[in-house]
């Protein structure tokens, strides 16, 4: 067992999903159905996360006792380099009014959510928890990594000055239900399967991979991410962040052939190499996580395919957010 394992029941408990309606929220959201907690949310419209008095007068109304901090300014490759200003800002905004105002009405217990980005570019695979900081960032998502990176600094100092307990964890690029299917600003596996879906219906001749296709990418199914993150809240207590991951990578190229057969897909690719690759490989190491009592359970094959139930259905009644 490690160190940091402790115990913390989310029973009876006021819990608040900040980021209820994105990626990791929504699942979230489905997987403390199976606790006995009361969730509470509160939407954009009601209050902005980055306006600090707007974040205290909600907390100071609201008064969770658990929060999960899974509500951030997200995109893939392309939004991270195109707008560096609000991945930064809006991020920095949003972790620091949040933690501050749950230090100040008491929260028992916070898990700040970051990403597998806040490590070095080339840092050792896989990478460990304390790699970070050992040397320069992937400039194409530095802002947000940095953002991250204070985040995972702000919980620690909150624990240190405060006693708060207030965790991290950072997991690997993840994809599930209720994702952003957009060509753009999304992530790698559903701008793809987006791509896809509409080749098949055009019966197009080719699809589009940014870059080389060459990178490798650890991906981790959202339904996955959400168990792991509602076991780490119950049973780690630590300053040190917890790696989120299956520990298996795959080539871009790979996974674009995966979601082809899964589609249904047998045209061909066109690489277009004014497009950055970004990180050459961001595999994690699980073995902290794995420590504590946590391994993932759905195989990449599965977790595409419910993806792209999922996509096919929402896109046929106009319900994908592309
Ligand atoms: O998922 P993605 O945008 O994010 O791209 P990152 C992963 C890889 O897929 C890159 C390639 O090498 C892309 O060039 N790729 C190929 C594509 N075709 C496409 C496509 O059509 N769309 C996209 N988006 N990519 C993000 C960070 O980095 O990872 C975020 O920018 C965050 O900050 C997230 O950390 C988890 O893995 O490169």
């Amino acid at each position: 067992m490690n160190d940091a394992a402790t115990a913390y029941s989310l029973n009876g408990k006021r819990v608040w999903v900040a980021g209820h309606g994105g990626l990791v929220g929504s699942a979230l959201v489905k997987r403390l159905a199976a606790e006995s907690c009361e969730l509470i949310s509160v939407s954009r419209d009601e209050v902005d996360l980055r306006r600090q008095k707007e974040v205290e007068d909600w907390l100071a109304e609201a008064r969770p006792e658990a929060i999960f901090l899974a509500a951030a300014t997200v995109g893939g490759i392309h939004a991270n380099y195109s707008r560096p200003a609000e991945f930064l800002y809006d991020n920095m905004m949003i972790e620091a009014n949040i933690v501050d105002a749950a230090w100040r009405v008491g929260v028992e217990k916070l898990l700040f959510l970051g990403s597998t980005c806040i490590y070095p570019k080339f840092a050792p695979q896989p990478m460990a928890e304390g790699d970070l900081l050992t040397g320069p960032l992937e400039p194409t998502n530095q802002w947000y990594a940095l953002a991250k990176i204070a985040g995972i600094y702000l919980c620690q100092a909150y624990r240190r000055q405060h006693g708060c307990d207030f965790i991290s964890a950072m997991p690997t690029n993840l994809f599930g239900p209720g994702d952003f299917f957009e060509a753009e600003d999304s992530h790698v596996i559903p701008a793809l399967m987006g791509k896809i879906h509409k080749a098949c219906q055009e019966n197009a001749a080719e699809v589009e991979i940014w870059g080389s296709g060459e990178p490798y990418r650890e991906f981790l199914y959202s339904e996955d991410a959400a168990d792991a993150l509602v076991f780490l809240m119950k049973s780690y207590s630590g300053a040190e962040h917890v790696n989120v991951g299956t520990g298996e990578e795959i080539r871009i190229i790979d996974v674009a052939r995966l979601i082809a057969d899964i589609a249904g897909y047998r045209g061909a690719w066109k690489f277009d190499r004014g497009r950055q690759d970004g990180a050459p490989r961001k595999l994690s190491d699980n073995g902290l996580l794995r420590s504590l009592g946590w391994t993932a359970g759905t195989g990449l094959r599965d977790g595409l395919q419910a993806t792209y139930d999922w996509f096919r259905q929402a896109d046929a009644a106009g319900r994908t957010r592309a």
